[in-house]
């Protein structure tokens, strides 16, 4: 594929340095309270590499017994999940297009070895609101195709700050992340990399 599939705005360096440490911070004070987790897969029980959290009044969550789904619990602690940090809620607001707040903020932790298989996100029942994409820390290799497995794909970088909106057509492309580059920023004291998705899950 020569081009992203229709619906797909990359905003490289959408959040400058300070902003980005606003962002952490926020991100640290939801896994004091909703720490991150091994999410398994469906069935097999096979770990995944990157480690989960969420906030907001619904989040994702992945098991063996109870496969891909959403609920307001912690899945180890039982607790609800904290809020969606307000710098958030503004993001988007200001890039989503829809008028309805996301009610779902899954946060995915990526050590320097983690990768993320190629997928659909079609847990979600809403699929006329976008999924806002944050990075923070390393730089990823980011790869989304077309929404069938066997369409072309086009693989793109995205860096500490960028922030991705996939509405339109891309909102069910299949994507997934090759590779970290570790190294590559030092946002995060012990390197990795964080990626917060904002969701819409219910119709309005
Ligand atoms: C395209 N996350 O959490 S972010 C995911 O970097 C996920 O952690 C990746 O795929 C990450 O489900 C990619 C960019 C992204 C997020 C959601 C999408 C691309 C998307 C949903 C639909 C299509
Ligand atoms: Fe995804």
């Amino acid at each position: 594929m020569t081009a992203p599939p229709e619906g797909f705005r990359h905003l490289p360096g959408h959040f400058p340095p300070d902003a980005q440490a606003s962002l952490l911070e926020a991100v640290r004070a939801v896994v004091a309270r909703a720490p991150l987790y091994v999410p398994t897969l469906p069935r097999s029980g096979k770990e995944m590499s990157v480690r989960m959290t969420n906030c907001g009044a619904l989040g994702w969550v992945t098991d063996a017994a109870r496969g891909y789904r959403y609920q307001a619990t912690h899945p180890v602690t039982g607790e609800p999940w904290p809020s969606i940090p307000g710098i958030l809620l503004d993001l988007w607001a200001e890039v989503s297009g829809y008028p309805h707040p996301p009610e779902a903020c899954l946060i995915n932790f990526y050590s320097a070895t983690a990768k993320m298989g190629q997928h659909q996100d079609r847990d979600e029942t809403d699929f006329a609101a976008p999924v806002v994409s944050v990075s923070l820390g390393d730089d990823c290799l980011f790869r989304i195709g077309g929404t069938k497995r066997t369409d072309s794909t086009v693989s793109l970088r995205l860096r500490s700050g960028d922030v991705a909106v996939l509405g339109g057509e891309s909102r069910l492309a299949f994507h997934g992340v090759d590779r970290i580059y570790p190294d590559t920023s030092t946002l995060l004291k012990n390197g990795g990399r964080i990626n917060l998705t904002l969701r819409r899950v219910t119709k309005p």
